[in-house]
């Protein structure tokens, strides 16, 4: 029997989906179904010296997606929408949104992490917002908003982060959604209110931030002209984990009790969960996020770069005429020779777009390693060091949390690189279980299924994932003394065990 459908949008970097998710009960089995009903590139657009999203464009498939569930006759009862953290839109005080978004990756933060760290110490901001201090955060771009005296912010009545924007186009509701809200920087995660003083300080209007409402809140139905519009019922939009990596997380097929785990896509999130943040000195030093998570939960984690690196080297390869799939490049890794050379997929070069196979080689020989040359070189370069970035990071994660881990789950787009997976697990010396891919979507449909109350909780919602969906184990290869060896190479170029 069928208890209960739902729509979901992940809305990532570089694509958006749509997937429906229906709750079966099979004689007490509880079972998900997904289904993938719409798929649509994000293409950023740049305008002068500004990158920006196409939030119009989102907006439209959005509405594409919710047409085309019931036109294939889904009983759908309500949606929910995640996207990517920090970005947001304006709105005057007519409830019109003002201006373009920008794109996370705009440069008009650079070198503000820098300005606002001499302001207010780098100390301070950590202890009250307990995020890593990572460009693209909302309080950098308001930040370079404001210096640039932009009439947008002098005008802004209400600030809704992208999930809340796309949803009040929708519904005509104004809210501002916890996960998201612990994004911006501005938030202090251990008092839970906005850092209204520090606001003061940047010169940052705090009238434009709403009260944060918890994930699974009902935020209201779909607005009479977009009923009309797609011509479907008034359904009701959710406010999920908008964050797509709190959704991910909560689609983490794990058993009650600690684990880490890696949200693997555009960025890599690796981290645990916590039922509070840890903001200790040695969290700032390691400088990991605590971000607020789904049902009371604190994500503990690190924010590196991922496969943004890859991305853009088959983009530029793309734009070359020498057109490759991800499947190639893997393949041309896996015979590509092993810890030739190695980059910190951290390091600042690497964060904007553009060049990236030309950074990779000028990084290599600054550090006087051997330059990679072909494609299978640059792939094994950049997986490898993803690899034992990874390690980096679980070592840092379990110091942090006083927990070891017996292995890794990795969940999102990424891990369907199995050659990352198998790095992974190998650099470990650890299992890593891998699934399912789309966690964003998924975990966006269970807050749903728990906002209706047809899911108890998130430990319900994880035995639904591990019945429902399948999970491949990676266990490491012999080759152990080889990635030790390399991870001591790798720290000695890092410089952070
Ligand atoms: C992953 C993610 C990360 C966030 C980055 C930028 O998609 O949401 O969690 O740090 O994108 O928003």
């Amino acid at each position: 029997t069928l208890l209960s459908v739902a729509l979901a949008f992940d809305l990532g970097a570089s694509s958006g989906r749509a997937l429906i998710g229906e709750l079966t009960d099979e004689c007490g089995r509880q079972q998900l179904r997904v289904t993938e009903i719409h798929r649509f590139p994000n293409r950023p657009v740049q305008v002068g010296r500004h990158l920006h999203w196409d939030i119009l464009q989102l907006l439209q498939e959005v509405k594409g997606g919710i047409r085309k569930a019931f036109q294939q006759g889904y009983a759908v009862e309500s949606f929910g929408i995640d996207t990517w953290g920090v970005d947001f839109g304006l709105l005057d005080a007519n409830g019109e949104l003002l201006g373009n978004p920008y794109h996370y990756r705009d440069p008009h933060t650079d070198g503000l992490i820098a300005e606002i760290g001499a302001l207010i110490g780098k100390g301070e901001l950590y202890e009250q917002g307990g995020l890593q201090s990572m460009p693209f955060n909302t309080i950098y771009q308001l930040y370079a908003m404001k210096k640039a005296d932009s009439p947008q912010l002098q005008a802004a009545q209400t600030l809704l982060l992208t999930p809340d924007l796309l949803v009040y186009f929708l519904t005509g509701c104004k809210v501002c959604e916890f996960t998201m809200a612990t994004t911006t920087q501005l938030y202090m995660p251990l008092e839970q209110v906005w850092n209204t003083r520090l606001m003061e300080r940047l010169d940052i209007p705090a009238r434009i931030f709403l009260e944060p409402s918890l994930p699974g809140t009902l935020v209201g139905p779909l607005a009479d002209d977009v009923c009309l519009e797609l011509n479907v019922p008034k359904i009701d939009a959710v406010a999920v984990g908008t964050h797509d990596t709190e959704s991910a997380v909560v689609a983490v097929p794990a058993p009650p009790g600690p684990f880490a785990y890696l949200v693997c896509g555009t960025w890599s999130l690796l981290g645990t969960e916590l039922d509070t943040p840890i903001i200790s000195e040695e969290a700032r030093e390691l400088e990991f996020s605590n971000e607020g998570g789904v049902g009371g939960t604190y994500q503990l984690l690190k924010n590196i770069m991922g496969l943004w690196i890859l991305q853009e080297c088959k983009r530029e390869w793309d734009e070359r005429d020498e057109t490759v799939s991800f499947q190639e490049l893997a393949e041309e890794a896996r015979s590509a020779a092993p810890f030739r050379s190695m980059i910190d997929p951290d390091d600042a070069r690497f964060y904007g777009p553009g060049g990236m196979p030309g950074k990779i080689q000028s990084y290599c020989r600054e550090t006087n390693q051997p330059v990679p040359e072909s494609k299978g070189e640059h792939a094994r370069c950049i997986l490898e060091s993803l690899a034992l970035r990874y390690r980096q990071a679980l070592d840092q994660t379990e110091r942090l949390a006083g927990q070891r881990f017996d292995g890794l789950h990795m969940v999102g787009g990424g891990i369907q690189n199995e050659l990352l997976c198998r790095f992974t697990a190998c650099a470990l010396g650890r299992p890593v279980w891998s699934g399912p891919v789309e966690a964003s979507a998924i975990g966006n449909l269970l807050v749903q299924f728990i906002a209706k109350g047809k899911c108890a909780d998130l430990q319900h919602a994880r035995r639904l994932v591990a019945a429902s969906f399948p999970i491949d184990t990676y266990e490491p290869l012999d080759d152990r003394a080889e990635w030790d060896f390399a991870y001591r190479r790798f720290i000695a170029l890092t410089g952070t065990p």
